[in-house]
């Protein structure tokens, strides 16, 4: 029977990323000190996510972003806790969020070695209506923090491929708040306890299946996808003889798309389509450390004709097509594209 002592052996995240940094004796546990502080970026943004009704946080807070859209008083409030949260752990050189149109650059005497993009709060056309919503980040080393003067420096030295990733990871504020994260051996998920104020382990070394029954795509676009996609999502619809078509599951929020196809298998597509010649996901806080964390749990990310993390960044906004997922899911949407190419 449970002793009761099950909960004070519980794992929290900073507990976890301590044990992690042992494994690297050279470290100075500059990663963990970041990651400590991209936490609690996401522990207040779910905290104002979860209140925005009750203080009236909804609706529009005016002015725009580099990605056009009306900006949500979330989206303000979740970008500037990121960065006021990171920029004070002393860890960065550069930041690069999905809400400014340039990177920002960390005062010379407040700088780290690091440098990080994110997306603050992911998915927030889903605000009002209370779906699940998240914040996505990707952490790269930069190659030499101290030569940095000005906004082209700064773009030039974080704009790596995502192979380079030094850990990437998202929130998702759902029905419960999960951060699930790698440091490139494995991928994690923790729960947040409300009681305790600490991600807890809940998910360790999380393994995508092989292969799964679900597919997820916004399918009102299909008038402008290119022929190759159309042909293997109607594949999945109509399988060969003898075989079930997948289900369709679609929430229009990348970070529960991927959480979900994460956990249960199958293949997330936002393809490029004839309104989105490079598709509309962005590539450096939401296509690579996705694809980063799929390719960690043995599944696969691809933008149909190359892997997502071998794609060298050329301006640190730009998009990519995005198909993630089950690794044999991904290698069939693959086969069509590379068919027609
Ligand atoms: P569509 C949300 O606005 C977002 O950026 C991603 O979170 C999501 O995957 C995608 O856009 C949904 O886009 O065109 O299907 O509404």
């Amino acid at each position: 029977p449970p002793t009761g002592l099950e909960e004070t052996d519980s794992v929290t995240l900073t507990r976890f990323v301590l044990h992690e940094q042992r494994k690297h004796p050279e470290s100075q546990g500059d990663l963990t000190l970041l990651l400590t502080s991209v936490q609690l970026a996401c522990k207040v943004t779910d905290s104002c996510v979860r209140k925005a009704g009750i203080a009236k946080l909804y609706g529009l807070a005016g002015g725009g972003n580099v990605s056009g859209d009306l900006q949500q008083k979330l989206d303000v409030i979740s970008n500037e806790t990121f960065k006021v949260n990171i920029e004070s752990s002393q860890k960065v050189a550069v930041m690069v969020s999905e809400e400014e149109e340039l990177p920002i650059v960390v005062e010379k005497h407040n700088r780290g070695k690091y440098g990080i993009a994110f997306d603050p709060l992911d998915g927030s056309s889903n605000i009002d209506s209370n779906v699940t919503i998240g914040s996505i980040f990707s952490i790269f080393h930069l190659p030499d923090a101290e030569d940095i003067h000005t906004t082209d420096d700064a773009a030039r030295q974080i704009m790596q491929p995502g192979r380079k990733i030094v850990a990437a990871g998202y929130a998702m504020y759902g029905s419960a708040t999960n951060l699930v994260l790698s440091f490139g051996n494995g991928v994690h998920g923790f729960t947040l306890d409300p009681s305790l104020g600490e991600f807890v382990l809940t998910h360790p070394n999380i393994r995508i299946p092989r292969r799964g029954k679900i597919y997820s795509v916004n399918e009102g676009n299909c008038k402008n996808w290119d022929k190759s996609v159309a042909q293997y999502i109607h594949s999945l619809k109509f399988p060969s003889e003898g075989k079930s078509p997948y289900s369709l599951r679609y929430i229009g929020s990348m970070v529960a798309d991927v959480h979900r196809t994460l956990l249960y298998g199958g293949i997330f597509c936002y393809p490029a389509d004839k309104k989105n010649p490079n598709g509309k996901l962005r590539l450096l806080y939401e296509g690579a450390p996705m694809a980063f964390i799929m390719e960690q749990a043995g599944g696969k990310a691809s933008t149909g004709t190359e892997n997502i993390l071998d794609i060298q960044p050329h301006s640190i906004h730009q998009r990519t097509p995005v198909f993630m997922g089950s690794y044999e899911d991904v290698c069939d949407l693959e086969s069509f594209c590379k068919s027609t190419s």
